[in-house]
């Protein structure tokens, strides 16, 4: 009999301890915390390995290098029993798409409108990490994005949605604008049930895709995504792609806003996030004249300032190549004879796209020829100025 009251007391303590980590998490504006097992998603590692071996990581090697620990959270934490996953809600008040119709103006994701969203999540997560360690005398971790931790699978499983044919997590009750987080513990917690997929037949974000990034629902090819092109990759990007990115120049959200489920995602919560006024609609051409100092000072505590000025001046320029606005030509020009080659070569793009044929190649024949670097030279090949 006290074995039997020692364990009914031990499942006391695991019920207010998952009580209180859930409550602590409504309490710091998460929209969605539930429970599952680190064991809870077997078929993950092969589908990481799948990815990885066909290439579609791109140039992301960490994810090659973490593919053991990444793809089950026993092998990143021997010691771990309970994975604590939490989703918060960002989706914007407008549609993002309407800037796309508008050539003159740079469009930023969504996600990206704001501070960054890592320090906010993290910083919560430590202070319910912090409170649930003291009360429950056991050990806690908790990761945002960075870490190799498959965020997703983890928050299908505990049931805080499904995996979408765009591979983001969909929740019914908050659409497809939601960021993921966790918190692994030593805590025996209970958990909760997965959710079942409701994408039936529809394939609205398969179809929005601006670059055919889905060689099948369910599975991504990076290396086609505007969000990894703009974001991750550091070089010159695929020409062939170039005229499809449009005016998105950091990250992109056309899969998630073509989901038929944000239309049930319930009101803003206080706690959400709203866009920077200066990041809804900037203008290109101010855009085009960021300096390493004026970049960092205006996306102080924003993600953006991640990527550097470099290649976000690159992302710029090929934006302004879509544009057809020839007002950016002096901007494009200057930028011709910038210190960085990726700011180059990517200026060249846009010069071919914004002159007349015959004004290109009298550009083309009045330039330095003290070039170097073997991108920018490719670029002028390409540009049929060789
Ligand atoms: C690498 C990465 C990227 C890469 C690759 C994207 C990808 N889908 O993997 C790039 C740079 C392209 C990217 C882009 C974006 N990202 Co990102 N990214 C990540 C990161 C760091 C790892 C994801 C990963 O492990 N990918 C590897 C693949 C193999 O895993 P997977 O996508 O889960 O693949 C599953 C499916 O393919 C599925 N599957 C395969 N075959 C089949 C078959 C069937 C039948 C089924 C059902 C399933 C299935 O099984 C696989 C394993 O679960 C996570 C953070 C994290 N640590 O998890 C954020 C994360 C996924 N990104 C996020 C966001 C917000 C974005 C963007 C929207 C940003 C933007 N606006 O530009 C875009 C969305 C693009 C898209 N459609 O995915 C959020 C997504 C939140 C959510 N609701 O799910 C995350 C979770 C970050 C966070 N903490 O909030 N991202
Ligand atoms: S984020 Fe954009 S480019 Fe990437 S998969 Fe989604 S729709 Fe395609």
């Amino acid at each position: 009999m006290p074995e039997r009251s020692a364990q009914t007391k031990e499942n006391k303590r695991l019920q207010t301890l998952t009580a209180f980590v859930k409550a602590e998490a409504q309490a710091l504006g998460f929209d969605l915390c539930r429970i599952t097992r680190p064991d809870s998603i077997p078929e993950a590692k092969e589908r990481l390995g799948q990815f990885i071996d066909a290439g579609r990581h791109g140039t992301m090697e960490w994810m090659a290098e973490t593919r053991e620990r990444r793809g089950d959270p026993r092998t990143l934490w021997s010691d771990v029993k309970s994975v604590v996953v939490f989703a918060m809600n960002y989706g914007p008040e407008e549609d993002p798409r309407g800037i796309l119709e508008k050539p003159d103006k740079a469009a930023i994701s969504v996600y990206a409108r704001n501070r960054d969203y890592h320090d906010i999540i993290k910083g919560r997560l430590k202070e319910i990490a912090t409170r649930f360690a003291a009360r429950a005398g056991e050990d806690v971790k908790v990761f945002v994005d960075t870490a190799p931790v498959m965020e997703k699978p983890l928050a299908a499983a505990a049931g805080l949605g499904w995996q979408g044919k765009h591979t983001n997590l969909v929740s019914r009750a908050h659409g497809s604008w939601l960021f993921l987080g966790s918190m692994f513990t030593t805590a025996d917690l209970l958990i909760d049930a997965p959710e079942i997929d409701h994408c039936g037949s529809c394939r609205a974000c398969l179809d929005a895709c601006p670059t055919a990034a889905f060689p099948a629902p369910y599975q991504i090819d990076a290396r086609r995504c505007i969000s990894y092109l703009t974001i991750e990759h550091k070089g010159p990007i695929d020409p062939a792609i170039r005229p499809l990115i449009g005016n998105r120049i950091y990250g992109c959200d056309d899969c998630l806003a073509a989901c038929p489920w944000n239309k049930f995602a319930s009101a803003a919560s206080e706690m959400k996030l709203k866009a920077r006024e200066d990041l809804q609609e900037p203008d290109i051409a101010a855009l085009l004249s960021l300096d390493d100092p004026t970049f960092r000072s205006f996306f102080s505590g924003s993600p953006v300032k991640r990527i550097g000025r470099d290649r976000f001046v690159r992302n710029v320029l090929i934006a302004a190549g879509n544009s057809g606005d020839r007002r950016f030509l002096d901007a494009c020009l200057s930028l011709a004879a910038d210190a960085s080659p990726v700011v180059r070569a990517m200026a060249i793009w846009a010069l071919s796209r914004l002159m007349e044929a015959g004004e290109f190649q009298r550009f083309a024949a009045q330039r330095p020829q003290d070039e170097s670097d073997s991108d920018v030279l490719n670029e002028w090949r390409l540009a049929g100025a060789a």
